[in-house]
């Protein structure tokens, strides 16, 4: 009967600690989920591209040139109040490649790029806004 009791207490205790262990983890998955929900993404679109401008510093899409590995998922959020796409090719010369259509504000669009090379991008609705992805 006392070999019984310590028994239980020893599966207690293990319990006790295995518990005080997952808590830590339990918050770690709390904070990544929060974190999920603000989609940071790779490109953004800022504030007011919607008026010409921006192209001068070229920070119409930032950043305006993205290096990334082939395979990889590029994402991009428009951060400004004004509708925006990413479209490409060139507004007088689109490629008909990939396009977002209208992304309203702080929505987002994503793409992977199976194939090396350079893509450039525009906005249909601001023939100033111009980026590229290049896929190594
Ligand atoms: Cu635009």
């Amino acid at each position: 009967m006392i070999k019984k009791i310590t028994m239980m207490s020893v599966v207690g205790v293990v319990l006790v600690i295995l518990l005080a262990l997952s808590m830590p983890s339990n918050s770690d998955k709390k904070n990544t989920e929060t974190s999920d929900l603000i989609v940071k993404g790779d490109v953004i679109m800022p504030t007011k591209v919607s008026r010409p401008g921006c192209e001068v510093l070229d920070i119409c899409y930032i950043p305006s040139s993205i290096i990334v590995e082939k395979g990889k998922q590029v994402t991009w959020v428009n951060q400004d109040s004004a509708f925006h796409s990413v479209t490409s090719g060139f507004y007088d010369e689109p490629t008909e490649l990939f396009d977002s259509g209208h992304l309203d504000p702080f929505e987002s669009f994503s793409l992977t790029f199976d194939e090396s090379g350079k893509y450039d991008y525009f906005c249909t609705l601001h023939p100033w806004m111009k980026g590229q992805v290049i896929v190594e």
